[in-house]
């Protein structure tokens, strides 16, 4: 090493090693899952309830992935996935079912039916971050491992029978060996950039605007959603309890969050919102303020030997369409099945069906995603005519009960099997 470089960290420790002086440690398990947000602590609940080991190594602290606020929607598929796992009390107890939401445009509410439109369904209102502290209870309760705070992750062997991650934490290197790997590290994580470039697309659309999202302490302005297409832009108005709310607004990629004051925010939505709902809104003290990026994006496949990719890892939707969650949901009800399968019944028609189930669907909430957020948001450049056509298209879907339909359907979120038969 030329003088004065100094050693990349983990080479440091491993050279240590060789001198004997720093331990390290490796643990063998079923499944080595990256990652605890939703996605991988759900993988773990369901491989657990199964009799399936495994370990979740996630880089962040555990308050820290429950301080990020996201997702506030859930599709029946989900809510089933949660009781399936045993953490579905707290949901059904505090979350609000929603049957319908409002379409704002043109300065008036049109309420879509979605329970009637689609024979009975609803969807759930209950945040992200309950669900993700359900979760994370359970695994605790289960004296179930979860390394927080773990250094340098590195993802390794995945193209044979014998994967392993590894990690630091304590100035130490652990080494897991494992059967398989589940990337659940999100959009920004490790496993998905692990893949050989060769073998993996990737496909991206990003939108030219993100959302400024508050969660307040107030109580929401209506007892449903309402999705607003307006000319000074989108703007959604949701909630997590019936004193606390959760709303969004449109803004340009350029801005930062500090520019926006609370006052300021609140002035904003006011301008997007009906008359009614102006009237009725009642703001306090943000006690979250982000902006979020929208972006479609999917890899394919989902599956590198004996490494697999669930959730944001894999796939973002714009959360217009509010299927982010969901779609990381169904995407470990397949991997689990496939792992359940591998194990319990010596078979890998799961595993190697995973990549090819879940694009299927994930594609198809693309579509939605991206129809709905074109369909409800300014776009630079366009100029009026583009808003005259999104009200035309807004008129004609409220005022069409196959239109309708089709917002609703989507929106609760496709059946397991649609387009199987
Ligand atoms: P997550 O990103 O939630 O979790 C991945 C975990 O992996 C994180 O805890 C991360 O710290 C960890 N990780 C990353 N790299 C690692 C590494 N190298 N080693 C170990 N751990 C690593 N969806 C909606 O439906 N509605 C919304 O309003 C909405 N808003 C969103 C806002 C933002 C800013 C983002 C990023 C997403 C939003 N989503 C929304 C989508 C969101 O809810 C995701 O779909 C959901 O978090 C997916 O969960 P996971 O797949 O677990 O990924
Ligand atoms: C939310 O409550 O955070 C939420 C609800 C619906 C969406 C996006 C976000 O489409």
């Amino acid at each position: 090493m030329p003088d004065g470089q100094a050693l990349p960290k983990l080479a440091f420790i491993v050279l240590r090693q060789l001198n004997g002086d720093t331990p390290m440690s490796t643990t063998r398990t079923q499944v080595a899952i990256v990652g605890a947000g939703p996605s991988g602590l759900l993988l773990g609940q369901l491989l657990h309830k199964a009799g399936i080991d495994a370990i979740i190594v996630e880089r962040q602290t555990g308050d820290y992935v429950l301080s990020r606020i996201r997702a506030g929607v859930l599709e029946q598929v989900c809510i089933d996935l949660l009781d399936e796992a045993g953490v579905g009390q707290r949901m059904h107890k505090e979350g609000l079912i929603h049957g319908g939401f409002d379409l704002l445009f043109k300065g008036k509410r049109h309420r879509i039916d979605m329970n009637q439109l689609t024979g009975g369904k609803n969807v759930m209102v209950y945040g992200q971050t309950e669900l993700t502290r359900d979760l994370m209870d359970a695994r605790q309760a289960a004296g179930l491992t979860t390394i927080y705070e773990a250094g340098n992750v590195q993802v390794h062997d995945f193209d044979s029978q014998k994967p392993r991650v590894t990690y630091e934490k304590n100035g130490q290197l652990h080494t897991i060996e494992c059967d398989f790997i589940a990337g659940c590290d999100g959009f920004h994580g490790v496993c998905r950039a692990s893949a050989p470039k060769n073998g993996i697309k990737e496909f991206e659309k990003v939108y030219p605007f993100g959302w400024l999202g508050v969660l307040s302490d107030t109580p929401p302005v209506h007892h449903e959603l309402i999705y607003a297409n307006s000319p000074r832009g989108f703007a959604l108005c949701s909630q997590r309890s019936e004193t606390r709310s959760r709303y969004y607004l449109q803004v340009p990629l350029t801005d930062k969050v500090e520019q926006w004051s609370d006052e300021a925010f609140w002035a904003e939505l006011r301008n997007r919102l009906d008359p009614e709902a102006r009237d009725k809104l009642v703001t306090g003290p943000s006690i979250e303020k982000s902006i979020a990026p929208l972006r479609s994006f999917v890899t394919e496949p989902m599956r590198f030997g004996r490494m697999f990719l669930a959730g944001d890892a894999g796939h973002i939707v714009p959360p217009t369409g509010a299927k982010g969650l969901n779609l990381a949901a169904t995407d470990v009800k397949y991997l689990s099945t496939a792992f359940i399968e591998y194990y319990q019944e010596n078979t890998e028609a799961g595993i190697d069906s995973y990549s090819e189930r879940c694009l299927r669907r994930i594609w198809r909430a693309e579509r939605f995603s991206w129809w709905f957020t074109q369909l409800m948001h300014r776009f630079p450049g366009e100029g009026e005519i583009a808003q005259k056509f999104q009200e035309a298209e807004l008129d004609y879907l409220i005022h069409s009960e196959s239109g309708s339909r089709t917002i609703a359907e989507n929106y609760v979120g496709l059946p397991l099997d649609f387009g199987d038969h």
